[in-house]
């Protein structure tokens, strides 16, 4: 029976990656993003029986549920969510940062994928499904000016276990995935527009690419039901880590 997965932040990156090799491999997917267009056009070269757009900004609690109201049938069982749409914003250090900013990463990377989570729980644990949840290595590595946006992947890859803890028993599995860096639209996003210091940072550091995160996520959904990932932290070779700093007077 073809599974269906709602795949967020599917418009770029990572999500729109994970949708085309989703669909490769024979699942159904619920594409999100606020950028129509690129959701549409996705649709049309995916085909509209195995690609479904839903457009909206995941931090407008209603839009949401009335995208996931008006599912099509053969779209409304969902057996996978991927908890991918996110964002960094400013590399700024925190007494210089931007305050919304910070709420902007916090609405987006906390408060709507949980708001997202909590009203598809009941169907998951109905269907024994999966949550993956785009976490990253922010989450454990802080490193000047990841702040506020590393705190809100340490949430995500701590409400991952913490989900796996309250779903014992229902056969939900649910994994974060931590990926390094990775050459995707993020830092034009978390610089407001820089294409120059998006193209200086990945310049020369053959960085993961957006296929490599959504070959992790395919891979991760398609195992045994009876195996649970708890998370997977990855980075491409060529970065690794430093050590402590030391302000001397
Ligand atoms: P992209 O900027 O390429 O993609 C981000 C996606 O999130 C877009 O589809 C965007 O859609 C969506 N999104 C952002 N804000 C909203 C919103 N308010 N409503 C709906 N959708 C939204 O970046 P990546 O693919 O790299 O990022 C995907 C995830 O991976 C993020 O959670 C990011 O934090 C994480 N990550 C990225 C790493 C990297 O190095 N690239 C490393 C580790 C983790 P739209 O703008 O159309 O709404
Ligand atoms: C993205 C990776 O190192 O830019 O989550 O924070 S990093």
């Amino acid at each position: 029976m073809t599974r269906t997965a709602l795949i967020t932040g599917a418009t770029s990156g990572f999500g729109a990656a994970a949708v085309r090799q989703f669909v490769a491999a024979g699942w159904q997917v619920i594409a999100t993003g606020r950028r129509a267009e690129r959701l549409a056009a996705l649709a049309d070269e995916l085909g509209t029986d195995k690609v479904h757009a839903a457009c909206f900004d995941i931090r407008d609690a209603d839009a949401m549920e009335a995208a996931l109201s008006a599912l099509p049938p053969a779209f409304a069982g969902i057996d996978l969510l991927v908890n991918n749409a996110g964002l960094a914003q400013g590399t700024a250090p925190a007494q210089r940062a931007s305050l919304d900013d910070w709420r902007t990463m916090i609405d987006t990377n906390i408060t709507a994928l949980v708001t997202l989570t909590h009203r598809l729980l009941p169907g998951l644990i109905q269907r024994r499904g999966a949550i993956i949840n785009v976490s990253s290595t922010a989450a454990t590595y802080p490193y000047p000016g990841g702040n506020a946006y590393g705190g809100t992947k340490a949430f995500v890859s701590q409400f991952s276990l913490g989900l796996r803890s309250d779903l014992h028993g229902t056969g939900v599995r649910v994994t974060a995935i931590e990926p390094g860096m990775a050459e995707t639209e993020f830092t034009l996003v978390r610089t407001h527009g820089d294409q120059a210091a998006s193209d200086a940072l990945y310049g020369g550091a053959n960085p993961m690419t957006a296929e490599d995160i959504a070959a992790q996520i395919l891979w991760v959904a398609n195992l045994p039901a009876h195996l649970n990932i708890n998370r997977i932290e990855l980075m491409p070779v060529s970065q690794s880590f430093a050590g402590f700093q030391v302000a001397r007077e």
